[in-house]
């Protein structure tokens, strides 16, 4: 059968004459948005199968896409087997404002799309590739430099998933050999999509606001200190884990961050570029989940395993992204 027959690649993803054959699970999302086209670039188009609940798929035209839901595991069998896939990068997610809106979707989603993807790969023998977060940890943790391996017993229903998701990707390794690999991301800041329901979405929204109507109302209090990250550094970071070989991982899911910063920083660096730019504050309901998280995150284990290095800091990301907005814009 397509599985049995199907290759197993090396961690040489970038071998061209055994290139990986990558599904690509929420590719409309976010992150999504960008790491196909990036995967594309590197891998080859027609090797990353971009897929997503939706029929739509404006920002992965470049390529091939499937509508699939992820709770729908013979559909997505379906998709492995017609596409010789080896490889599930799987994005789909509910997030953290979300999922304190709805948690049974939450938990629905979360949980439910991960057992999917790993039953899939234990029976097909692909590698997965599947996000964690800062969301993981909890009131409980140590706020400032959270190491690699602490307390993590989180209150909102998306960092119990992807507490589960760490849990059951890295049972999988090592009950079946799944080689499954995890990256904690914090808050993602991008130019091209919006990210959809998180904690530290103020700090994509504030940027297309500061250029669209120079102020911007911020959901979190001014002194929230956040970890974040640029998506270039985001897409490098998450290239470089995959490609690791084996034999230099010491974990399945690592820590990574790029910057820790207020709104109230973000603001003060945005007025540099955009002298004008006012914000206010009126925290909602985000506050306390931002609260329950991290201030600062220790990646020194992802440094030291497979050379992490961030390029990326508030003052370099903010010129780069208004750059690119006001490109956008013109
Ligand atoms: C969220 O805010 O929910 C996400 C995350 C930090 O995982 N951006």
């Amino acid at each position: 059968s397509g599985s049995r027959s199907r290759r197993l690649f090396s961690t040489q993803l970038h071998n061209i004459a055994n290139p990986p054959r990558i599904l690509v699970t929420g590719a409309v999302g976010q992150i999504g948005s960008e790491l196909v086209p990036f995967l594309r670039k590197r891998y080859g188009v027609n090797n990353v199968i971009a897929s997503d609940v939706s029929e739509i798929h404006s920002s992965s035209a470049e390529g091939p896409y499937v509508q699939a839901d992820i709770m729908k595991f013979d559909k997505l069998d379906e998709v492995i087997q017609k596409h010789d896939i080896n490889f599930v990068i799987h994005l789909a997610c509910v997030l953290s404002a979300i999922g304190e809106q709805i948690p049974v979707l939450a938990l629905k989603v979360n949980t439910r799309g991960i057992e999917n993807i790993l039953e899939l790969a234990r029976i097909n023998k692909l590698r997965v590739y599947a996000p964690s977060s800062i969301a993981i940890y909890g009131p409980t943790t140590p706020k400032d430099e959270t190491p690699q391996e602490c307390v993590a017993r989180p209150t909102t229903i998306y960092g119990i998933t992807k507490v589960y998701t760490e849990l059951i990707g890295e049972y999988y390794h090592q009950r079946f050999g799944v080689d499954f690999r995890s990256l904690r991301y914090p808050g993602i800041i991008s130019s091209e999509a919006q990210p959809g329901g998180g904690t530290t979405d103020y700090a994509v929204e504030i940027y297309h606001e500061a250029i669209a109507n120079k102020k911007y109302t911020c959901f979190l209090k001014e002194d929230t200190k956040m970890p974040m990250m640029y998506m270039p550094d985001t897409l490098r970071g998450t290239i470089q884990l995959i490609e690791a070989p084996e034999e230099t991982l010491t974990q399945r899911s690592y820590n990574l961050t790029g910057m820790s910063f207020t709104p109230a920083e973000m603001a003060k660096e945005i007025q540099k570029e955009i002298p004008e730019f006012q914000i206010d504050y009126s925290p909602d309901f985000r506050q306390a989940i931002a609260e329950s998280w991290p201030r600062s995150i220790d990646d020194s284990v992802a440094r030291r395993d497979w050379n992490w290095k961030p390029e990326f800091n508030l003052s370099s990301m903010t010129k780069h992204i208004i750059s690119r907005l006001r490109e956008k814009k013109n």
